[in-house]
């Protein structure tokens, strides 16, 4: 691997990702189960810096008290020995039976009571652990068929949930703040909040809409067609990007939850150049964990687990890289100029402009040259995109 990382560099993985068995719709498991401690410890050794996970990841659901708080005392442990942080926890309300109508929007009251409380214990366990984030990735809230759910009553139950476990935190005083995972579908043929988007109209009809943001993924966003640094870009504006899931898909089909970088490479490239360059002064728009939700695929041995998991690393690394190189390069700051990137940041109306104003300044009507754009005034997006192409295969 070129790049090595360091703890500065917050790179966390979720126990799921590592642990992943290679269990899948047509095949039984390729891989033994892995030890947490023995995770925790690999994760540190290849320069990440935090670990996280579902309940069900580290105790099997149902597993007795003296059980869960056996495995957490052995992951607390392998905290203390590593040094790596619990920087996310989530709650699995997919993998059970109980839930095969969803949790928190199943179409079952008692199902929908089971999974709060259930939601609740991992919550109060991530504020044990030092957690900031609480992802809720709600993939079996949805249906296969329209009629079989009242999808405003859902939305409603949903938001019922969620303003619950909200006014929980802000009465324990707790530094945790929750991170809406949008997916278009699967495992349910349709997923409620199935893009970024949807999940940011859904946070502003909350009652503490300053305590929910997103934890939007690659591969979803993708999976949907959509523009993924762009939605970023979007959760930015609106000041939502609580967390990240970074991996790799190639088009619209099944999640592949490929490794960083394996997917849509000049997307990434864009991706990494927003958050690393993004920020109001050029500097980081996002500080948070750079967190991998990937499979390991079920075609590796265990060797081949870790070796893909240091990949992702080094290819965000590689590409931090780049877009540094990127953004340095003066050819690429003239195009930038020549096809007026920045000239959006520029305000449209002048400072107290009215509409009197504009409809007497004959500069933007009557004396505007609007045929000059036909055959002329192009833009030169191409000659920039052909910039970033050239950086993104290191021809700089
Ligand atoms: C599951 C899903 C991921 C979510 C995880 C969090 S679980 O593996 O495919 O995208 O981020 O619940
Ligand atoms: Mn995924
Ligand atoms: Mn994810």
């Amino acid at each position: 691997m070129t790049h090595k990382p360091t703890v500065d560099d917050r790179f966390s993985f979720g126990l799921w990702t590592i642990g992943y068995s290679g269990i899948d719709t047509f095949g039984s498991p390729t891989r033994a189960p892995m030890d947490v401690v023995h995770v925790v410890e690999k994760l540190a050794e290849i320069g990440a810096y935090g670990l996280s996970f579902h309940d069900d990841d580290l105790f099997a659901f149902g597993s007795s008290d003296s059980v869960r708080r056996g495995q957490i005392d052995r992951l607390k442990q392998a905290l203390a020995d590593t040094g790596l942080i619990v920087p996310m926890v989530t709650t699995n309300l997919f993998s059970a039976p109980v839930f095969k109508d969803g949790g928190f929007t199943s179409n079952d009251r008692s199902v929908r009571r089971f999974a709060i409380r259930k939601v609740l214990r991992q919550l109060e366990l991530g504020v044990e652990l030092g957690a900031k984030t609480f992802v809720m990735w709600g993939g079996r809230e949805g249906a296969e068929y329209d009629s079989a759910k009242n999808v405003r009553a859902a939305l409603e139950r949903y938001r019922e949930a969620v303003d619950f476990l909200g006014d929980y935190v802000l009465s324990q005083g707790w530094d945790i703040r929750f991170a809406i995972e949008p997916k278009p579908n699967e495992p349910r043929g349709d997923i409620l909040l199935p893009t970024v988007g949807h999940a940011l109209a859904f946070i502003n009809s909350l009652a503490h809409p300053e305590l929910v943001g997103l934890n939007p993924e690659v591969g979803h966003e993708q999976m949907a067609g959509l523009n993924y640094a762009a939605g970023v870009a979007q959760a930015l504006y609106h000041d939502k990007l609580f967390h990240i899931d970074l991996n790799g898909q190639r088009g619209i089909k099944f999640d592949q939850d490929l490794v960083f970088g394996h997917g849509d490479l000049h997307n990434a490239f864009a991706l990494v150049d927003l958050l690393e360059n993004g920020g109001p002064n050029g500097g980081p728009a996002y500080v948070g964990p750079r967190h991998f939700d990937y499979k390991p695929s079920r075609t590796e041995d265990e060797s081949g687990v870790w070796e893909s998991a240091a990949a992702n690393m080094s290819n965000y690394m590689m590409l931090q890289e780049r877009v540094k190189a990127f953004r340095a390069d003066p050819e690429v700051q003239s195009a930038l100029r020549s096809a007026k990137v920045f000239e959006i940041e520029e305000s449209t109306l002048s400072p107290g402009e009215t509409v009197d104003d504009l409809k007497s300044d004959r500069s933007l009507w009557e004396d505007f040259d609007s045929q000059a754009f036909f055959d002329g005034n192009g833009f030169g997006f191409v000659r920039l995109q052909q910039l970033a192409t050239e950086h993104l295969l290191g021809e700089w």
